[in-house]
């Protein structure tokens, strides 16, 4: 993995000029010259990162079917179920609440959004009007159904239409907590062969996840390749380096500071051993840009290397892929101040509350999928209100330059916090399990 990342990097420092000249000595299959080197990368180095993600997202299903259903049936009872249930939701929604709290305040602060002249401003929306527009569209698509629309998506009417789109996670978990719960009710001579199936489709399913990881260096280059040459060069938007510096100095907060004091304070856990557990997720997080492609290795990595009883983590996880996003509504909280201050909107104290709620709401209803934080931040961005009624709906391709580095920045944090959070459920119920002898140095330094 850290290789697939480093060779990435590579392709980062030779830089889309290279790649240019690169690509003027190659010839298409047609005898076509490729006329850029960018071309070149996405037309033949590309798919392979597109394999690697698709492959993921393909065990992702039946991992939350096995998992979620093997993690209910191993509870004791549905009191069980509730208490793990209500521990896991109530500390989402605080870490959550932080991580919108510090964007907003890092964005209050530096007023990125006050770098950007009139002129900059409505170049940058129309040169990224097209790709805003499908945006919006989708966001609309949500918003016209109705305030509790979300609510009803949550019960899938088909679940093979609910598996087959990995926007619908979330369909596909409340199916496997409902097949849980029946398990559960069912006596157990009646249940067991069931549950016994379930166990070893879990089992099967973790080792087709490590079948897949040994492709993660060729999948991880491909997709950090093909990222480089598709990013616009920074020098063109100083406005947006001031937004990319906010937000992703808050995405570091959470993942360097934050999540590892908790760590360290109310599991008495080392640093280093933390990283050392959680980064190959971490880095996977940032390859595919997918909370979801990225559940199967976190799941390995709480259980195996952070001493998360599986019980836990295959109830918290596959649920924390889908409604934590820490890393989301941080992002979420910096655009839409940076978008206000752009249009010098007033950013009253109602108004920033307002903003923090629909963000961390729209964080819930964000899809484990890439860009996915885009659509929902339409959705903040229509709740904002404007002196003169303004629209700031189209102004969010003000943020889409770089949004596919934040994307991936930002699914780290989501991660790390599904992690973290899982073990401090798994301490809160005496399942934390100690730590592995090779990594007692680190814990005894921390004891
Ligand atoms: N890429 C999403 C995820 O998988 C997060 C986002 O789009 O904001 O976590």
């Amino acid at each position: 993995m850290a290789l697939g990342i480093f060779a990435g990097l590579i392709a980062l420092w030779l830089g889309s000029d290279k790649v240019d000249e690169l690509g003027e000595l190659i010839l298409t299959p047609k005898g076509d010259r490729i006329n850029t080197g960018a071309e070149f990368v996405v037309a033949w180095v590309k798919p392979f990162g597109d394999i690697f993600i698709n492959a993921l997202k393909l065990i992702a299903v039946p991992l939350i079917i096995a998992s979620l259903i093997k993690g209910v049936t191993d509870l004791k009872d549905l009191s069980r179920l509730s208490s793990l249930g209500g521990r896991t939701i109530g500390l989402y929604l605080i870490t959550t609440s932080v991580a919108v709290f510090l964007g907003l305040g890092i964005a209050l602060i530096v007023k990125p959004g006050k770098y950007i002249n009139p002129d900059g401003r409505d170049t940058l929306i129309a040169a990224y009007a097209d790709d805003a527009s499908g945006k919006i569209e989708e966001a609309n698509k949500q918003k016209s159904r109705g305030p509790l629309q979300p609510l009803v998506d949550l019960v899938p009417e088909n679940l093979t239409e609910a598996a087959a789109n990995n926007r619908n996670m979330l369909q596909v978990i409340t199916f496997a907590l409902f097949f849980g719960v029946g398990l559960l009710l069912v006596p157990p001579e009646q249940s067991k062969p069931v549950k016994d199936f379930f166990d070893s489709l879990n089992e099967i399913v973790l080792k087709l996840i490590d079948l897949i990881m040994l492709a993660a260096p060729v999948g991880v280059f491909a997709l950090m390749a093909s990222m480089v040459v598709q990013t616009p060069s920074m020098s063109v938007f100083w406005a947006l380096l001031v937004y990319f510096v906010c937000v992703s100095s808050g995405l570091a907060i959470m993942v360097f500071v934050f999540y590892p004091a908790l760590v360290l304070i109310f599991l008495r856990r080392g640093y280093a051993w933390f990283f050392r557990g959680l980064s190959p997720a971490q880095f996977l997080a940032f390859s595919t840009s997918s909370s979801a492609a990225t559940l199967p290795v976190t799941m390995e990595r709480v259980e195996e290397h952070l001493g998360v009883d599986e019980e836990v983590a295959s109830f918290v996880l596959p649920i924390g892929a889908t409604v934590n996003m820490d890393g989301t509504s941080l992002y979420q909280g910096v655009a839409a101040v940076f978008i206000c201050q752009a249009f010098d909107v007033t950013l009253s104290v109602s108004t920033v509350i307002g903003i923090a709620l629909t963000c961390i709401l729209a964080s819930i209803g964000t899809a484990a999928v890439p860009s996915a934080g885009v659509v929902m931040l339409v959705v903040v961005l229509g709740q904002i209100p404007t002196e003169n009624n303004l629209d700031l709906v189209p102004a969010v391709a003000l943020i889409l330059a770089l949004d596919r580095l934040l994307d991936m920045m930002r699914t780290v944090v989501n991660v790390t916090s599904d992690a973290t959070v899982s073990m401090l459920v798994a301490k809160s119920v005496g399942m934390l399990g100690e730590p592995h002898p090779e990594e007692w140095d680190d814990y005894y330094h921390h004891k």
